[in-house]
Formats: C-alpha cells, structure tokens, sequence
C-alpha cells in the first residue's frame, strides 16, 4: 500500500498566455505598471506583488478578537448619536483580565478596541474632549479601559489592536474639517504613545451622515503618517492600505480572495474614480481577475480580513445570544479556510465581564478547530478524508487561479476528483464527502505564473449540528386578516397596518432586502381607531444595516394595545423598500 502522500503541484498545465522568461524580481505591497505595459506582462506582474513583513506577521495570527464595548454597550444600540451623557457609562465589575485570559484560551492571538465609536465616547481619558471616561461615575472618573487592556495584553501574551472611529457624532468640530482632523489626529496620537506596542488600527469606513449631515473630510495620508511614525510595525486595517475590509459582516470570504486587486485603499483621494472606473469597490463579488488586472495601472497587496460578530450584534444586547457552533464553524471554514483573516467580535456585556455564554461558545469553537485540524491525516498509509488544507508560498506572490485535488485509491487503481478551486493563498481549506484515499494529488489547472502551493493537511472533519437561533425570539402575530396600505407623503412611504381586532405589539421586525433598497431611518405610530395616533419612536434607525443586512429586531419598552401600526420611512439607501407583512413583522409580547 502506498503512503497516503502528496502528488505535487509543479503540474502546471494550463499557464495561458505567460511570458517565458522567469524573473525573480518582486514587487512589494504596490506596483505601479509601466506605461504601456501589455495584459500578459501585467498578470505576470502581479504573480510577483508580495506582502511586506506586517501583512506577512498579521496574515499569520488567522484569529483576531474584536472587542465592541462603550457607550452603545449601556443604552442598548448599535450607533449612538453622539448625545448620551457619560453618566451612563459605568460598569460595575469591569475585568479586562478576564476578557483576555478568555480570548487566549480560545486562540486569539491580538485583541481590538473600539477605543472610541461612532458616538465619540472615548474609553480611555482624553485630553481631546471631556466625552470620555474621566466623565463617568466608573471608578470616581479615573477609570482607562485601554490601559487596563494593555496591562491584561502584557500578563497573558496578547497583541492590542485599536479601533478607532473616524466618524464622531459628538465632536463640535466634525465636519470643520482641518479643525475635527486635528483632534483626530490628537487622539490617534494619545492612544499610539501612550498603551505600549499597539499591532493593528482599524478605520471604520462607516458614516451614516445623511444628505443634511455634516460632510468631513478625512486627512487619511496625514492619519497614516502619525501612525506608521508612532507604530512603524502596526498594521492599518479597512481605509487603512494594510488590511482590507472582505467586504461583508456575515464572516464569509469569497469562494475566490484575491490578496493581489486593482481596488484601491480609500486613503487614496483617487481611489473613487479609478474603482468607479474599474467597475469594483469592496463588496464587488470579484476584485482580482486577470481582466480586472489587465484593465489597471495599479495593484495592491491588500489582503481580506473578515469581520464578524458573535452575535447578530456589535455591541451587548441582552435580548441576543451568540450564535451556534455550526455557525462559528461555517464562519470558520469561511474566512481562516478562504485566505483571509478572522476578526471576531466578541462583546462583553454591561457588567463589563464577556458574559458567561459566549465564553462557552468561544471555548467550543476552540474545540472543534483542535478536534477537526489537529489529526493530520497525510502521510499515513491510508485513510478516510473529507477535508484537505492548501497553502501558497505567498512570499513568492498569490498566482493560482484553478486547481483540482483527486484522490487514489489502490483498490482500484485510480485517481478520482474530490474537489475544485479557484484561488489558494495563504489559506484554503476545502470540504468534499468522506472519501478513502491512499494518495493524494494537487493538480494546478491555470495559474500566473510558476505554482508554489502544496497540500498541508488531510483530515477527517465532524460539523455540528446546528442548534439555537442567536436571537430570544418574541412570536409573531398571525398575518391572518391584517392588511398592509401604502401611502406617499413627501417623498416618504407610509405604511400602515391594519389588524382584525385591536392587539398587543411588543415591537416589530424588518427584513431588510438590499437588492430593493434599504429602510435606514424611520417613525413608528400606534392607533386604537385609524384617526388618533400615538408615536412610539419618533426616529429609530437601523444603523449598520447597510453592511449588515440581517433582519433588525425592534422590541418597545413597554408593548402597545392598537388595531392600527404605522411605519413611516425617514431616510433610506438607495430606492425606497416597498415593505409587505413579510418583511415588516409585527411581534407579540411573550407567551
Ligand atoms: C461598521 C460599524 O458601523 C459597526 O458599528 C461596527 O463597528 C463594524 C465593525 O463596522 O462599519
């Protein structure tokens, strides 16, 4: 019997259209293609554009914490408005320790604050603004969370990320654009001096600003200045030119991640007009095809880093739970197994403790990842697989587009396919039914330029089952003779429910349809009668729905009794939602 081993690349069979010289020159994080240069030169480019020695450290981590906490955290949101008082931030057993030794048991390996989101509440005592902790009752006003975290980072091993919103609805000065870029940069400033060696600042690219919001416009060169001068090993993550955004919050990378695209950084005051011009920007399905290549004059080493919360929110909401383990595992397979890095949220709650369940969930996560990928199945005689890991030498640039693994079994002397891909990368990790093979074979089917890429692994995996919804379900009530009418009303949509007989509302639900247009803002009303109306939210806003869809739970603070529901759209993206009772939902208070 032969050694279950591995057939190697090198197969190359399909190398359309490459240039026969080989050259061992390397271009690093950008290439900026000659005047002139000719799509085959151009691909053949691009098969040598490798990472600089950050991305290379970052991209090797595979699993980074997001730590979503502030003042969201105490009133129950996802995007505050800017205009909540530091009273109210204030946790009564705040344990950073805790956070971290959590984070490290499960595997992190560096965890990111939201030192400050989008409401401007800073978690560490800036001398920028009194909007911070030095303004709350937590710990008589001296309290400092990053400082905390810092000193939890040093005790258990663990890198800091910061996370640092470049969006502020409090500050005075948003939007009077040198002025708000000063005290950004102030504060980048603090939180780069201040808390020891700091590995990945994150820019949120978010601005919900609506058409009368304040418009400001960001000093990016200038924030990447300050930072590579205060941090010179740290990575810029999302606006920033080290790490890109996958373009998602569902934790899926695509089937096909290019770390090599012509999608240019939004520091880059060019970057509309050439993506414009491209026809991409971060969501695009596909960023880095040959055609794409061959269309720009410029390309990035801009390699995908997945985010994704634990829950379906952010920021802690009591009425969420985390998600399932089948669900991690998906995430899991989806991110780490699709050539890219796994930024996962893990919020802790108003205690400021991560609460007890999603330690659970992260511990089982933790499991699964070292009962499925630690048995390395290759090299032994013979075996039953479902699962192989692949990995490209990306030192030597990304370059294979398609490849196919078969399997040989020598009972019947033959090589079977047991799986398609397209792009590798630093990561790939494919699933197929189980399968009894002796041998394996990675046959590279197009490529760049010369493969470097190898099977790493062969394994047995076990999926779990899915279990629990991540969210405490309220019932719905019967759509059963209700009626949905619709109305225009300055360029607004009214939508009115209108039910048999008069019933408790304990809230409603929106199940957003993005190719249709989003609801992003809107106004609730109640009527026992149809004529008089009382307003229950006079402005709700789904604040992150536009990067993540999902359907947006809205529970009242006490349940209404009314035959008659109202909806009126405030603020949308792009075309107006044409609402039915299927996406708009009405709940019922608990059985
Ligand atoms: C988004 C933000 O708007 C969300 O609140 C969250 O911070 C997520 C990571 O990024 O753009």
């Amino acid at each position: 019997m032969t050694n279950m081993k591995q057939i190697l690349a090198g197969t190359a069979i399909a190398l359309c259209g490459i240039v026969a010289h080989a050259s061992d020159e390397y271009f690093v994080k950008e290439l900026i293609f000659p005047e002139g240069t000719d799509s085959i030169t151009k691909v053949e480019m691009a098969a040598r554009l490798v990472p600089n020695e950050q991305q290379r450290a970052w991209q090797q981590r595979e699993l980074t914490a997001f730590l979503h906490f502030g003042m969201n955290t105490f009133t129950d949101r996802e995007w505050g408005d800017g205009k909540e008082s530091p009273e109210l931030f204030n946790p009564d057993s705040l344990d950073t320790d805790q956070w971290v030794s959590a984070l490290k048991d499960a595997g992190f390996k560096m965890v990111i604050l939201t030192a400050k989101h989008h409401d401007g509440f800073c978690l560490w005592p800036t001398a920028t603004t009194d909007h911070s902790v030095a303004s709350s009752p937590w710990r008589g006003g001296k309290g400092d969370v990053v400082a905390d975290l810092r000193k939890s980072c040093d005790k258990y091993g663990m890198k800091l990320g910061i996370y640092l919103s470049p969006w502020d609805r409090n500050a005075s000065c948003y939007g009077d654009s040198p002025r708000y870029n000063d005290m950004f940069v102030a504060q980048l400033t603090e939180l780069l001096t201040n808390y020891g060696k700091i590995d990945e600042v994150w820019f949120d690219g978010a601005c919900g600003e609506g058409p009368n919001g304040k418009k400001q416009e960001y000093d990016w060169l200038r924030f990447r200045e300050t930072m590579r001068r205060l941090q010179p090993e740290a990575v810029l993550a999302i606006t920033g030119d080290d790490v890109r955004w996958v373009g998602n919050e569902g934790g899926r990378g695509r089937e096909t991640e290019w770390s090599v695209t012509p999608l240019v950084p939004s520091i880059y005051s060019y970057s509309d007009s050439i993506n414009k011009s491209l026809g991409i920007d971060a969501m695009s399905p596909g960023i880095g095809s040959r055609e794409l290549v061959a269309k720009a004059d410029r390309l990035y080493w801009w390699p995908s880093e997945v985010d994704v919360s634990i829950r379906p929110g952010w920021f802690y909401h009591s009425h969420e739970k985390p998600h399932s383990l089948s669900r991690l595992a998906d995430i899991y397979l989806q991110s780490v197994g699709r050539n890219s890095v796994l930024l996962l949220n893990i919020p802790p709650d108003r205690s400021g403790r991560i609460n007890q369940a999603d330690v659970n969930r992260l511990m089982e996560m933790r499991r699964w990842i070292d009962q499925n990928f630690t048995d390395n199945l290759l090299g032994t005689p013979s075996a039953t697989i479902n699962s192989v890991v692949l990995e490209e030498d990306i030192d030597r640039g990304q370059r294979v587009e398609q490849f196919e693994i078969l399997g040989y079994d020598s009972t019947n002397d033959r090589w079977t396919p047991l799986a398609q891909g397209t792009t590798i990368g630093k990561k790939r990790i494919l699933t197929f039914p189980d399968t009894k093979v002796d041998a394996l074979r990675l046959k590279i089917l197009s490529s760049r330029s010369t493969p470097h890429a190898r099977i790493t692994g062969a394994y047995h995996i076990t999926m779990p089952q899915e279990t629990a919804p991540a969210t405490i379900e309220l019932p719905s009530i019967p759509t059963k003779g209700m009626k949905l009418t619709t109305a225009k009303n300055d360029g607004n949509f009214i939508y009115t429910i209108r039910m048999p007989k008069a019933t408790e509302i304990a809230g409603f639900v929106y199940t957003p349809e993005p190719a249709k247009g989003l609801l992003f803002k809107y106004a609730v009303q109640s009527s026992l009668d149809g004529k008089k109306w009382t307003d229950i939210a006079t402005t709700g806003e789904f604040s992150n729905v536009e990067a993540n869809p999902i359907p947006q739970q809205v529970v009242f603070e006490t349940p209404v009794k009314a035959r008659y529901f109202r909806l009126r759209t405030l603020e949308t993206i792009g075309n107006s939602p044409m609402l039915s009772t299927s996406t708009l939902t009405l709940l019922s208070p608990k059985q």
